[in-house]
């Protein structure tokens, strides 16, 4: 694998009304969240990607979590149908940037009634784990798995008992090396992996990204930080503060493809 392109988009001032499930973390910090997105940009521009910062909206106050809106494949890119209503619109707002790389026939939809999250979605090569979650249903998954076949690629779904997202709770770095946590770390699913077991009190730490031989760790997880070290990767950390208050964090802030 070998990321050319990313696409962000910065926080808007409305960041702070995204849906959190930890109202006690607080509210997001709309200055401390824009420095974080520039250090953000920063560590994806040292992993040798092209960059495109699209423009914060204000109406969409998850919108710089364009992970959710769309995923984006070797074969060709999937515009979701986001499960939260209050970020359903999005999809209409990333398609047109989604639609400067890839031609018509390389972009496909998930139409109600199924509903999916990029966050559900784990690439490990040509296969994509789909976590089963509040916000990414069976239909979704449904039609998620039938377009990947249309290309030639596999899909296979993940119930999910805790956590939000699939990412939320595991991330593959390549080299058969898979970040675990929580309920991920027993699941037969992930059996075949070189698992690095995330402790409890680090779990938001599994939400890392590889990109392109570098991995980015989010700060104030040393025990991930290390472990990722000791498998022999070039490490960026950068402080997602203000994103974790609203459940989001490394993997959600990107597409990368
Ligand atoms: C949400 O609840 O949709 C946002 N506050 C967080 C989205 C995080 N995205 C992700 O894990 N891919």
């Amino acid at each position: 694998t070998k990321f050319n392109h990313v696409i962000i988009r910065r926080p808007g001032k409305s960041l702070c009304d995204g849906i959190t499930s930890a109202p006690e973390l607080g509210k997001p910090m709309y200055e401390r969240a824009i420095e974080e997105h520039y250090d953000y940009e920063h560590a994806l521009e040292q992993c040798g990607v092209d960059v495109t910062v699209l423009p914060a909206l204000e109406q969409y106050p998850d919108s710089c979590f364009v992970e959710d809106p769309a995923v984006i494949t070797r074969c060709g890119a999937i515009i979701t149908n986001p499960g939260a209503d209050s970020r359903n619109g999005e999809k209409n707002e990333i398609e047109p940037v989604v639609r400067r790389f890839f031609d018509d026939e390389h972009v496909k939809h998930i139409e109600a009634p199924g509903t999916l999250d990029g966050g559900d979605v784990m690439m490990v090569g040509d296969h994509f784990y789909v976590g089963r979650s509040a916000r990414t249903n069976e239909e979704g998954i449904r039609q998620f798995c039938e377009i990947l076949a249309g290309w030639g690629l596999e899909g296979s779904e993940v119930p999910l008992e805790e956590v939000l997202h699939l990412k939320t709770g595991v991330n593959y770095i390549e080299d058969n090396n898979m970040l675990v946590s929580g309920e991920f770390i027993d699941k037969p699913d992930f059996a075949q992996y070189n698992k690095v077991v995330v402790p409890e009190d680090e779990a938001y730490g599994a939400n890392c990204i590889w990109v392109n031989g570098t991995v980015i760790v989010a700060e104030g997880y040393p025990t991930v930080l290390k472990a990722v070290q000791d498998l022999g990767y070039k490490t960026l950390v950068v402080d997602t503060s203000e994103y974790r208050k609203i459940d989001g964090g490394l993997s959600c802030l990107s597409l990368r493809f």
